[in-house]
């Protein structure tokens, strides 16, 4: 049964019954359940206004030139979104976000990562191309109260605005949606864009308090979409205020580090210059954009120009990616950061440059793949714990399972992979290990092919139901490589899959 029918049919009563079961069981009240449905919630309104704050950094405690290292402890902590209330958060370094990374291209880096947070984890560097073995996957979790160092040299040539988070099976989406995130800046040797025009980097987390100001558990809406909170937040402040001059062109690096947000985002109107995507620069500077997309782990590096004296605020706008059940949010008009321009004009800055950096195209695949996502309930794998209501996410028919290889590739091998969505929503597909380029999406129903706008460099691409979205894959490091949907939720629940890349 998929999804849709399981819920037109009633059958979501049976697993309500079911869940009703268990949560007696673990001595939870029905109020519980029905917060457990995502019945309709007080939202909890937070102090917004504040003055903008950039990331923290994390020192790097190496003096020697080319190398950074530092140590990154996950624990338990606390924030305060809302005055007078304490909210329970998982912090690295006691910070949530966590603090930034920021390195350049070709340094040897070394993090020793010290796991307290009660349970296993891992930190995985999401769009760095980093060795399997130091990839923070699944398959290496790291045990509470133990640490390992993950070491690796980042390649010359690839800079690019990249993550960290935990990827332990089955509990990425907590992990993150508790606290677990931070950005992972890599800087070129020497950047086309002229520093004048700053680099803020903006990551974008997504919050959900209860009265009381704690984190409530995912529900089983949140399960079956990802998990959509109350609130948006820019560098953990709501609507923050950034004040800049008449005529400043900005430049910043967002960063979608939400379980499951697709960003459709404008700022009212001030135009975006596109210079880059997950994967770093694009060829050249795309001007005159008026919005950008951010799949869930997306991230775009843009210029936006403030011209005149007034306010812009950065917002979501309405995006429909298909939603099962009830209760679905109203995601459209929310307010992520404000931006004043003051009266006073901006001192004259050089102009972009007209080209980037070349981007190869990948050459001809000699390997096609097609891979089919999927949602169906009843699925054995499930349970409360795991899956929720017994329901599965799918890839080819199979939920994850580390001691199994799906696919098995070769360095430097380019391959085609079609992504299949027949699902009710849409999904943003990620691949670790390598950034890849979209070739083309195709209507699964009427075959029309539709080329991407640009060639560009992306980990995560969102695949709309209902199309397929066609990959050119190139794996430049042999080992295991996972692959999955980045709605964690959907991670967790199985939609992830396995590739051994052999030298
Ligand atoms: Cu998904």
């Amino acid at each position: 049964m998929d999804r849709r029918s399981f819920l037109l049919t009633g059958a979501a009563s049976l697993a309500l019954s079911r869940a009703q079961a268990q949560m007696n069981m673990r001595g939870m009240s029905g109020g519980t359940m029905r917060g457990m449905m995502g019945t309709r919630r007080q939202i909890v309104p937070l102090p917004e206004g504040e003055p903008f704050r950039e990331l923290p950094k994390l020192a790097n405690q190496s003096s020697k030139p080319g190398t950074f290292a530092a140590m990154l402890t996950a624990a338990p902590g606390t924030a305060r979104f809302i005055n007078g209330l304490t909210t329970p958060v998982l912090a690295y370094n006691g910070q949530s976000p966590g603090p930034m990374i920021e390195v350049t291209e070709g340094d040897a880096v070394a993090i020793q990562f010290v796991n307290r947070i009660g349970d296993i984890s891992t930190i995985h560097w999401h769009g760095v191309p980093v060795p399997a073995d130091q990839d923070g996957a699944a398959m290496s979790p790291v045990a509470d109260g133990t640490g390992r160092t993950y070491s690796f040299t980042l390649p010359a040539g690839f800079a690019a605005a990249c993550w960290y988070h935990p990827h332990p099976h089955m509990k990425t989406a907590e992990q993150v949606y508790r606290g677990l995130a931070g950005a992972f800046i890599i800087r070129p040797k020497v950047d086309p864009v002229p520093a004048a025009y700053g680099d803020t980097v903006l990551q974008i987390t997504d919050l959900r308090l209860d009265a009381d100001g704690s984190m409530p558990d995912d529900t089983m809406i949140d399960r079956m979409n990802g998990r959509v909170g109350d609130h948006l937040l820019i560098n953990g402040l709501k609507n923050p205020v950034l004040a800049v001059d008449a005529g400043a062109r900005r430049r910043f690096r967002l960063l979608n580090s939400t379980n499951a947000r697709f960003l459709r985002l404008s700022f009212d109107g001030a135009p975006f210059t596109l210079l880059g995507t997950d994967g770093g620069y694009l060829e050249a500077p795309v001007p005159g954009q008026s919005e950008v997309f951010l799949p869930p782990a997306g991230r775009v590096d843009v210029v936006v120009d403030f011209a005149a004296p007034g306010t812009h605020v950065l917002h979501t706008l309405a995006y429909d990616h298909g939603w099962m059940g009830p209760t679905r949010p109203d995601e459209s008009r929310q307010n992520l950061l404000t931006v004043k321009v003051a009266d006073t004009k901006a001192a004259a800055i050089p102009p972009l440059p007209s080209t980037l950096r070349a981007i190869e195209p990948p050459g001809a695949p000699i390997v096609t793949r097609t891979l089919v996502l999927g949602e169906s309930m009843g699925g054995m794998m499930g349970g409360m714990s795991g899956g929720g209501m017994g329901m599965d996410m799918t890839i080819n028919g199979r939920t994850f399972d580390m001691n199994r290889v799906d696919l098995i590739s070769k360095v430097g091998q380019v391959e085609l992979w079609e992504v299949q969505n027949p699902t009710d929503m849409d999904h943003p597909f990620h691949i670790h290990g390598n950034s890849f380029q979209v070739r083309a999406f195709v209507d699964l129903k009427t075959g029309a092919v539709t080329p991407p706008p640009r060639r560009a460099l992306l980990d995560v691409i969102s695949v709309p139901r209902g199309q397929a979205a066609q990959l050119l894959v190139r794996q430049m490091l042999p080992g295991l490589r996972m692959y999955h949907c980045h709605i964690l939720e959907h991670e967790d629940m199985g939609m992830m899959g396995l590739v051994d890349v052999n030298a």
